[in-house]
């Protein structure tokens, strides 16, 4: 027994208590002084061995590591046992009277696995549900102190370690990841000044103006209550019936009808905090700030088709591709910027900076980088971090504060109310992932789940049993900014809305007229899609007729392509809104942010089958490795293939286990026994229509040419010009000109609506 209870794991829960070092009970005379604000190496619990290969980054510290080592728990080499530490004899037989006699109530091992088992699940978050996230960094590039106090921002180089989670909006925990949707785009950065939680999405405007249509948006957008469909998707009745009454949601459904709504990955979109916020700096002046995300990689989206193939053969899609990049070191990186301007400014504007239907072009005022966040370790348990971790928009820290925004106020108190249901009472910040790296000391006491062992019986403020402590910051503290726009301009209480407000339609058209004809053509082909699942005809009328405020061409090509007469544009709410500053801007473009042009975690699919010349497709490999990319074989079966030059080549995919949607590229290989197999597979013809219906690039060895023969791939482009993403031959240079096809992500030139 006592070598047993030796091998007995170490139970880390108890070696840390919030915002102490190393949480030991201080010696007795001892102050309560914290020996330093962040954990050190000595607080790793002893019975943690987990430490992760291969996913720490090599630049930087992410110090929410060491904290979440004091709770993280590795079973291996240790015995079962019960939630009370008893070590379980037997795992398999519940305890009976005699082998086939009645099972017996005093089983607790049973009953303890049992009762557990039942309380595993927790309530789903009503929006944002499906969700994956990562831990990473941030780091300043120069000192804002000038702009801001908030800790981050103090110092160029600052690193402050993050938690982010992605997220769609409308599907349930288990949904899709390719639907057509919003993307969450939320980021905890732990401070040293506590938690600030940038609670933002991938299109920087919204639905609606007001919290109080929120409850009315999502239950008009999740699927409809009598029956229950469809699951992570707006293309139905009261989605469509709700916006079209609510003219004020025409800009967000242009960017939702975009291709910013299927990226092809977490690490090629950007993020915004959508709302105008403010910074403040230490002497209390303040300024608006809207903040930025954008991807290092570049802006790349999927296509429709494509992303209903894939939420087919791969639901995790955006889950796996985020996995696999921190795996592979391939880290996901952002720049994070922002737009500063004064109150003075805002008041020149033609649209109003509280409106969160509204952007501020960056012509108008320009994004200034201030530093980036690396995404370098996947979580060790999804539960424990993605699923607990509670994002809330009224965790801010000193040096960052709220607009007046009436969307965001409906958010400050929504967020910190929803994780008590979720989460199962208030102590949610306890929750070792939401825990700030920060000190907490507050009176706050009790309350169902609490971890903190608060010891003396001072639990009131103010005190002198405890010599005033916890005492309060004074100036040190968040001290709100005092002077709030339009405070000015008190009416006394109202519910109503600033006129700008009613210019619903200006900055859709914006939009609309700011992208390329590719881009266009998509807008109206997702809207087309969208409105032709809609079942009740005045529904479609009366979305066409609100678009018809945005843009006419749209407009009329929708109404041609769902075979209805145009109908009378919508009354506007406000008849002559204010001249807006600029009529294009080119920074609403996918294609103005092409990333850093490399082809860092694309996936390469590289066909071979037996009887396939080996050294190519092995060069073709290195040569994609070499540059960062996932080149994989995919084979007719996996396993071993017989190359003709006896090149070893393992096959680790199948044409049928990993379809040719799931890749970014394709490469078809030589060798004409090899090709005759592939030919003889129909699962190659669909993989090469399909790589080559979503304009991606293709590489033919010579011997493949009567490859794409056989799939019907057209020699040239329907204008007659050479196909600038087919790329024919099997030595260096055309393994170079491939790969840089493979950075400019697709080629458009291609498509067709309908596809050819
Ligand atoms: Fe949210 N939102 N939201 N939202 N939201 C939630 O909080 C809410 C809005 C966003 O990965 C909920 O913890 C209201 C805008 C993200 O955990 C809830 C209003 C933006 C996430 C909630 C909005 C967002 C949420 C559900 C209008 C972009 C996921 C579960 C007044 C700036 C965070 C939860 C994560 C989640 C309320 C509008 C982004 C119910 C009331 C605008 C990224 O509290």
């Amino acid at each position: 027994t006592n070598d047993l209870v030796a091998a007995r794991p170490y139970n880390p829960n108890k070696a840390g208590e919030h915002g102490f070092n190393n949480g030991l009970a201080p010696a007795p005379g001892a102050t309560a002084e914290p020996a330093s604000r962040l954990p050190t190496a000595s607080t790793l619990s002893e019975g943690n061995s987990n430490e992760k290969v291969g996913t720490v980054a090599p630049e930087g510290v992410n110090a929410t590591i060491a904290p979440l080592d004091r709770v993280r728990v590795d079973s291996s080499g240790q015995i079962l046992t019960t939630n009370q530490g008893v070590p379980i004899a037997d795992n398999q037989n519940s305890l009976k009277y005699g082998v086939r006699g009645p099972a017996l109530l005093e089983d607790f091992i049973l009953r303890e696995k049992i009762t557990h088992f039942d309380h595993e699940r927790i309530p789903e978050r009503i929006v944002h549900a499906r969700g994956s996230a990562a831990h990473g960094f941030f780091e300043a590039y120069e000192s804002l102190s000038d702009l801001t106090r908030a800790a981050p921002f103090q110092e160029a180089g600052k690193i402050t370690p993050v938690f982010v989670r992605f997220s769609t909006v409308q599907g349930e925990r288990g949904s899709k990841d390719t639907a057509r949707d919003v993307r969450g785009f939320a980021v905890k950065f732990y401070t040293d000044e506590g938690n600030w939680d940038l609670v933002g999405n991938n299109i920087p405007v919204f639905f609606i103006q007001d919290a109080m249509k929120f409850p009315d948006l999502v239950h008009a957008v999740k699927p409809e209550p009598h029956h229950q469909m469809p699951q992570a998707a707006s293309a139905h009745d009261t989605f469509w019936d709700f916006v079209s009454l609510m003219p004020e949601s025409t800009h967000m459904l242009m960017w939702q009808m975009s291709d910013r709504a299927i990226p092809r990955s977490y690490a090629t979109m950007q993020g915004f905090g959508v709302h105008s916020f403010r910074f403040v700096n230490a002497a209390g002046e303040s300024v608006f700030v809207k903040f930025h995300w954008s991807p290092k990689a570049g802006t790349h989206s999927l296509v429709w088709d494509e992303a209903v193939k894939i939420s087919g053969a791969d639901p995790d899609y955006h889950r796996r591709d985020l996995w696999e990049r921190i795996e592979a070191g391939a880290y996901p990186e952002y720049e994070l910027g922002v737009q500063v301007f004064t109150e003075e400014q805002a008041e020149q504007f033609s649209f109003d900076i509280l409106d969160a239907t509204k952007i501020i072009p960056e012509e108008l005022i320009p994004v200034r980088p201030i530093g980036r966040m690396v995404l370098n370790r996947n979580p060790d348990n999804f539960f424990a971090e993605t699923e607990q971790v509670a994002f809330c928009t009224a965790h801010v820290v000193p040096g960052i504060d709220f607009s007046n925004d009436p969307l965001l106020a409906g958010r400050i108190h929504s967020y910190v109310d929803t994780q008590i249901t979720r989460l199962g009472g208030p102590n949610f910040h306890e929750i070792p992932i939401n825990a700030p790296v920060a000190p907490v000391h507050n009176n706050q006491r009790d309350g169902f789940h609490r971890q903190a062992i608060h010891r003396g019986r001072v639990s009131y403020e103010p005190n002198s049993l405890a010599g005033g402590c916890p005492f309060q910051a004074g100036a040190q503290g968040f001290v709100s900014v005092p002077a709030r726009i339009e405070a000015k301009e008190a009416q006394g209480k109202v519910r109503a809305k600033p006129e700008k407000f009613a210019d619903h339609y200006t900055q859709a058209t914006l939009f609309y007229e700011s992208q390329t004809p590719v881009e266009k053509a998509h807008i109206a082909a997702a809207f087309r899609f969208e409105l032709s699942k809609v079942t009740v005809p005045a529904i479609r009328e009366r979305t066409v007729a609100m678009l018809r405020n945005a843009s006419e061409e749209l407009a009329q090509k929708l109404a041609d392509d769902l075979g209805m007469e145009l109908p009378e544009a919508l009354p506007k709410a406000l008849a002559n809104p204010a001249t807006p500053e600029v009529t294009q801007s080119p920074a609403l473009s996918l294609f103005a942010r092409p990333g850093d042009g490399s082809i860092m975690g694309r996936k390469i699919a590289i066909l071979v089958a037996d009887g396939i010349e080996g050294q190519s497709a092995v060069a073709l490999h290195a040569a994609l490795t070499e540059e960062g990319a996932v080149p994989r074989f995919v084979a007719p079966r996996i396993g071993p293939v017989k190359t003709a030059d006896g090149v070893a080549i393992d096959a680790d995919a199948s044409l049928e286990n990993e379809p040719g949607f799931l890749f970014d590229a394709l490469a078809l290989p030589d060798g004409e026994a090899g090709v005759k197999k592939l030919a003889a597979d129909g699962h190659t013809m669909e993989f090469i229509t399909n790589c080559y219906r979503h304009c991606k690039a293709i590489l033919v060895m010579p011997a493949s040419l009567e490859l794409v023969r056989k799939a019907q791939v057209p020699a040239e482009l329907p204008s007659g010009d050479p196909d600038p993403g087919l790329f024919v031959g099997a030595d260096a240079a055309q393994f170079e000109a491939f790969i840089e096809g493979i950075a400019r992500h697709r080629h458009p030139e291609r498509e067709t609506d309908p596809p050819m």
